[in-house]
């Protein structure tokens, strides 16, 4: 049992991920700050480095096209039947059918092959096709990494630089390069850059526990606001019929998503929060290593004695989504860590609040603090790249680039323009997509627009026109934990050229120790409160090279 147990918690470790982005609330309401100008000037900003040899004008045929296939602008972008590509993603539609997909066929008459896998499947597989060759022309997704942009892109050349191409084809991709600190964030250690950008405004707050308020009233409580008060209402969740079907041993008091637990997050209710790689962020801005720390252990040995009491759900560590989906859709859960509650409750969200609320940040009287995830807008790098198997990766960019013209990024992120969303004036009126027929409702909800693992953009704090504006739960989120979140953000920066060798090795292997041993602390496996066996768990990372990975990602303090 034993064996088995630690087997599919290294399973699970390789794919933990982080499944947040831009949020799919369908309101694009993350408060942005920062942005000063929407519509950026292009691509001349690029004070002459030595790229500018690129910058020869593009040689066109008398049909406008490059090596007779490309139209070096405008649309189509090529022939009818005469290009296509593939893109490998991963995604959770059960279709395979894109709304947005089928508009850029019409646009461009380029044909895509979308090869798109469930997230729990999608590395394991992409690792084949890498290791065999016969790889996609585009992978994207939440299955990329820092790591694998480092080992395939800077290492190997399996992913190509995409920098010339941009500022040659691309002029919505150059805008977007030119955003406060994107080109810095998206150019690897090398000075290329191998992904499209995928940039947003974006929430405060990523993962957090959700409570069904229906289950506190039912069993006559408060809302919890320390971690005592917390263990008291999850007892009665468990002892009590609290979701109130008559049968008093169905609840299960805790759950969180399986691809983001997020579990470390709550030893921030004991002054240290932490992210899935055992980081925290100090009060001057500093990013430490925090995994071995005593507020950590502090907040392992509360958990483990709520697993021990049957509070938290026993298959935590070893369920799929589909399960704890499944769980949360028959009215199994009291508390559970997620992006969004609606993600596991299964409810449709309308304009009225649901009956899951925002668990607030714990002991905040005795420094309960919550880490706060992105600045309000989001650079990710590691959502598309192109491969060395894409023939004319020049046609592929101009694709992504016109996905990103502006009504275009308005399908994919919230509808198409001229069903869900009506220009009006200077701006866009989304309207409520009740009123349309079952099957266009169908069509055009979230995820059937556009894979949304995939980059997209609207303008950083666009706001729509809204008809019927919906709950917004990441608001009531952020309105929460605003005052007792984390002054700055874990520093994400990239890592020395001369280290792009041995990086990954050390992250994978301290990731995936620590994912494990918390797993085994919490589950009671290894003994939190034994000394010996915390002291055997921290000998640990330095016997795996926590040293030189910390050196590596400059971090200089170890929190004791
Ligand atoms: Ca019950």
């Amino acid at each position: 049992m034993k064996k088995k147990l630690v087997a599919m918690l290294l399973l699970t470790a390789m794919t933990v991920t982080t499944l947040a982005g831009c949020g799919n609330s369908g309101s694009d309401s993350a408060g942005n700050s920062s942005a000063g100008d929407d519509a950026p000037a292009a691509a001349d900003a690029d004070d002459g480095d030595d790229a500018e040899a690129d910058a020869a004008p593009v040689e066109v045929d008398a049909d406008g096209k490059v090596d007779g296939l490309m139209y070096a602008e405008g649309l189509p972008i090529v022939d009818e039947g005469t290009y296509s590509f593939s893109i490998f993603c991963d995604d959770s539609s059960s279709t395979g059918e894109f709304y947005m997909m089928d508009e850029f066929k019409k646009q461009t008459n380029v044909d895509v092959d979308l090869q798109i896998f469930a997230y729990e499947n999608a590395t394991e597989r992409m690792n084949l096709d890498l290791n065999s060759g016969d790889y996609a022309d585009v992978i994207g997704g939440w299955i990329l990494s820092d790591a694998m942009i480092l080992t395939y892109g800077v290492e190997q050349g399996v992913f190509i630089p995409l920098e010339d191409i941009f500022e040659k084809y691309c002029p919505n991709i150059s805008a977007i390069l030119e955003l406060p600190g994107v080109r810095e964030k998206m150019t690897a250690p090398d000075g290329h850059i191998y992904t499209i950008p995928y940039v947003c405004g974006d929430v405060s707050v990523g993962y957090s526990p959700f409570i069904n308020s229906r289950w506190l009233e039912n069993v006559g409580m408060e809302m919890p606001t320390t971690t005592e008060e917390f263990e008291a209402v999850l007892k009665a969740f468990k002892e009590q019929d609290a979701n109130g079907n008559g049968d008093a041993t169905d609840e299960i008091p805790f759950s969180t998503d399986p691809n983001n637990k997020h579990l470390e997050a709550m030893a921030g209710y004991f002054g240290m929060p932490m992210d899935k790689r055992g980081f925290t962020v100090l009060d001057n801005g500093e990013t430490a290593f925090a995994a071995t720390s005593a507020k950590y252990r502090e907040f392992l040995s509360w958990f483990n004695s709520l697993y021990e009491q049957g509070l938290v759900d026993q298959e935590i560590f070893t369920q799929d989504s589909a399960t704890w989906e499944g769980k949360g859709n028959r009215d199994m859960y009291g508390v559970s860590i997620a992006y969004g509650s609606s993600e596991y409750a299964g409810y449709v969200v309308t304009s009225e609040k649901s009956e899951y609320d925002v668990l607030p940040v714990l002991n905040t009287d005795n420094g309960g603090i919550w880490l706060r995830d992105t600045p309000g807008n989001s650079v990710y790098r590691t959502q598309a790249v192109i491969t060395d198997n894409a023939e004319h990766p020049e046609i592929i960019a101009r694709w992504f680039d016109n996905a990103f013209e502006l009504e275009n990024g308005i399908g994919c992120n919230r509808g198409p323009v001229g069903v869900v969303v009506f220009k009006e004036g200077d701006g866009y009126r989304a309207i409520d997509t009740t009123t349309l027929d079952e099957e266009t409702q169908e069509k055009v909800s979230w995820g059937n627009l556009w894979p949304q693992s995939l980059p997209k953009f609207v303008p950083i704090g666009f706001k729509y026109i809204e008809d019927n504006p919906l709950y917004d739960e990441k608001k009531a989120v952020e309105t929460t934990y605003e005052p007792n979140l984390t002054k700055d953000v874990i520093d994400t920066s990239w890592i020395d050229m001369d280290s792009v060798e041995i990086y990954s090795e050390y992250a994978t292997a301290i990731n995936d120790y620590f994912t494990e041993q918390q797993a085994l602390f919490i589950s009671g496996e290894k003994d939190i409160d034994n000394d010996a066996e915390w002291q055997s768990y921290v000998d640990g990372f330095e016997n795996l090279g926590l040293s030189e990975y910390l050196e590596i990602r400059k971090v200089s303090t170890i929190v004791e």
